[in-house]
């Protein structure tokens, strides 16, 4: 009759970390015009016209906004993307991103 074996068997514990969010956020500026700053949230970050509308006008009245967060890679090219179409227009529309605590 065989024995059961109670010997301890340690498996390999595999550490994964989520990676850390980025957030995107839209600067305030004297130049760009509101329509274009709208126009730009909808094209890049894909929000409607009303969301796009309400983050312009928190950007416009306090400075900055938070447009939405993303892993860091996607944060920083679609801040990249949203600064060149705006540069492209002659505008000194500007995007940041930053790390979540
Ligand atoms: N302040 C700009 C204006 O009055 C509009 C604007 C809003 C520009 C938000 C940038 O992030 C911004 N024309």
């Amino acid at each position: 009759m065989s024995e059961t074996d109670t010997r301890t068997r340690t498996k390999p514990k595999i550490k994964t970390k989520q990676p850390k969010l980025h957030k995107v956020l839209l600067v305030n500026d004297d130049f760009t015009p509101r329509e274009f700053v709208v126009q730009v949230l909808k094209a890049v970050f894909r929000l409607t016209a009303d969301t796009a509308y309400a983050k312009m006008m928190v950007a416009h009245q306090k400075g900055v906004c938070v447009i939405a967060v993303y892993t860091r890679e996607i944060a920083e090219t679609k801040a990249t993307e949203a600064v060149d179409l705006a540069q492209q227009n002659g505008f000194p529309l500007l995007f940041t991103t930053e790390p979540e605590e």
